[in-house]
Order: structure tokens, then C-alpha cells, then sequence
């Protein structure tokens, strides 16, 4: 009989083969025709399923939310520095996306990881939050460079009520005020950011919609999906940063003397 030669790539989401693209099964025409969102085709090349309408349009909020937080953030900067310097689209991309990390937009896999590790395992928020210190570990999903306890964050707030209303269970996102609560009993940054509410709030999609086996929740949180909704979102802001500093020719950019601290280096001798 036939012999199936062996394949160096297996590829399960899409296929392009036919008369039409496929994202996971789902034909291109269907796509358009039935009027699926970019939050449907982040299901499909994603999570390889269609999820209910909620579920995409949450995802497609996230997206929106996180497009961009002007020009002073990590990302924003590196990407205008880069622009100024006369590179090209991709090259200002992808520096402003470098700086996505555990500091900055980068903290909702993480944020994911330990609110459901604390939360299944039934840390109160105290018992959660003192048991990251003695680690020395920052709580991922809390803290923020300008939002305070009495300046929230709106888009927090949006995330949550959106979720309050369209939600089966915010069950972990309920777990994430109580250790905001506690952590805005030390300090007045140390607020719930837009990485932890969505981190949060993605185990409550995940757990809640029915849609994913418990062995499936653990794979996505293992493997950390999630920060690639920021990546996705921010990449819009920054190619928007991009054309901005294109369209106003901004010269090369020196950052200014007086705004550095000069000082010797002191050596000790043991
Ligand atoms: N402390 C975000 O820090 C930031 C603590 C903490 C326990 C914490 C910090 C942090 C976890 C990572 C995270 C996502 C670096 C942030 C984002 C997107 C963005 C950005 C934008 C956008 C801010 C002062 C004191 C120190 C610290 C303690 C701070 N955080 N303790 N758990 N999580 N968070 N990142 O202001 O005793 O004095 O040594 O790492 O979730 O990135 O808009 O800018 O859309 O672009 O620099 O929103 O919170 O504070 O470092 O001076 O710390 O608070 O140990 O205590 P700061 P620091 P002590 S959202």
C-alpha cells in the first residue's frame, strides 16, 4: 500500500490547501459570512475552537483596552526612540514589543498562574501575599507606575463590570480584589493593573465557559497564552506611534545631559 512519507512540521489550526484558507476547520467565507470578529479568529487560531459570543467579545475588549497608553510607557518610547532614529516599521515594532516583559504588560501570565495556584490551593490574601514576599517575588497583576488607590484604573473597571454582567463565575477575579484589598492596606500603588484583572478574569472565561477541560485550563496557563493579548493589542499602538513620528519628522532623539546622573564610580578594597 501507500506509504506516508514522514513530515518535519505538523500544523493543527489552519490549512490552506483548499479552494479557501481554513482557521480550525472554519472556512474563510464562513469567517466573513457569518460576520466572526477578530476575537472569533483569536478563538480559532488560538484556542482552536469557536467560543460563545461573550467570550469573543471580551477577548476583542482586551484588545481594544490594550491598544495603547500613550507615549511615556516602556513600549511606546522604545518604539518612538527607534522611529526617531530612521528605522523602519518592523525594526520600531518590534522595539517597543521587546520591552514587554514581567514589569511591563507582560505580567498576565503570570498574574493567571498565581491567583489560580492561590486560589485553588485556599490561600486567604494574606496568607498569598506574604508567602510572595518571603519568595521575593512581586505579586505579577499588581502595582502600577501612575494608578493609585484613589486613581484607579478605567480599564480595570471596564474589564470587571463587562464581566459582572456577561460571566458565568468571576470567582478568581473576586480572589484578585480580596489580595488588591489587602495589598492597598500596605501601600497606595500597589493596585489590581490591567495585567492582573485580565490574567484574573481569563480563568474565570476559562473555567466558566464550559468550553475547556481542567487539563486544558492547566496547558494554557502552563504554556501562558495570555500575554499575547497584550502583545497583540500594544502592536497596534505602537505601529500608530510609528506613522505618528513618520508623519511629523521627528529628528534623531539625544536624551538630555541634565536628565543623567553623572557619578564616579566608587571602588571599595576588601
Ligand atoms: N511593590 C508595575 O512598580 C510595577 C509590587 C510590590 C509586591 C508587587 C510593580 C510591579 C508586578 C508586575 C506587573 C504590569 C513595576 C503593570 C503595565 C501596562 C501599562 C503600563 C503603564 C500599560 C510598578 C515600590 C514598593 C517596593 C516594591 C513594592 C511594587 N509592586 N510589592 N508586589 N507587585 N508589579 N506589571 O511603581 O518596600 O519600597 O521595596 O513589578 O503586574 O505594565 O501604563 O505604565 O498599559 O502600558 O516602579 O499599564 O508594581 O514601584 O518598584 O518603586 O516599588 O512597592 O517592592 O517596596 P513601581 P517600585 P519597598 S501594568
Amino acid at each position: 500500500g501507500k506509504v506516508r512519507a514522514p513530515t518535519h512540521i505538523i500544523s493543527t489550526i489552519s490549512d490552506d490547501r483548499g479552494e479557501e484558507p481554513c482557521y480550525a476547520g472554519v472556512p474563510m467565507s464562513s469567517i466573513v459570512e457569518q460576520g466572526y470578529g477578530v476575537g472569533d479568529v483569536i478563538s480559532l487560531l488560538w484556542f482552536k475552537r469557536s467560543l460563545p459570543r461573550y467570550c469573543t467579545h471580551f477577548i476583542e475588549i482586551c484588545i481594544m483596552l490594550c491598544a495603547d497608553h500613550g507615549p511615556c510607557v516602556s513600549g511606546a518610547h522604545n518604539t518612538i526612540v527607534t522611529a526617531r532614529a530612521g528605522k523602519d516599521l518592523v525594526s520600531s515594532l518590534v522595539s517597543g514589543l521587546l520591552t514587554i516583559g514581567p514589569r511591563f504588560g507582560g505580567a498576565i501570565d503570570d498574574a493567571a498562574r498565581y491567583f489560580k495556584d492561590a486560589y485553588d490551593r485556599g490561600l486567604t490574601p494574606y496568607e498569598f501575599v506574604e508567602s510572595m514576599k518571603k519568595k521575593g517575588i512581586r505579586v505579577p497583576g499588581i502595582g502600577h507606575r501612575i494608578k493609585r488607590g484613589d486613581n484607579r484604573d478605567k480599564r480595570v473597571e471596564l474589564l470587571q463590570q463587562f464581566a459582572h454582567t456577561h460571566f458565568p463565575s468571576v470567582k478568581y477575579m473576586e480572589y484578585a480584589v480580596q489580595v488588591e484589598t489587602y495589598t492597598l492596606s500596605k501601600a497606595n500603588n500597589l493596585v489590581l493593573n490591567v495585567d492582573g484583572a485580565i490574567g484574573s478574569l481569563f480563568l474565570d472565561l476559562l473555567a466558566g465557559s464550559g468550553m475547556f477541560s481542567k487539563q486544558e485550563i492547566d496547558e494554557i496557563v502552563g504554556i501562558g497564552y495570555l500575554n499575547g493579548l497584550f502583545v497583540l493589542a500594544r502592536s497596534i499602538g505602537l505601529i500608530g506611534h510609528t506613522f505618528d513620528q513618520k508623519r511629523l519628522k521627528q529628528p534623531l532623539y539625544r536624551h538630555p545631559w541634565e536628565d543623567v546622573l553623572y557619578t564616579k564610580l566608587v571602588l571599595c578594597r576588601g
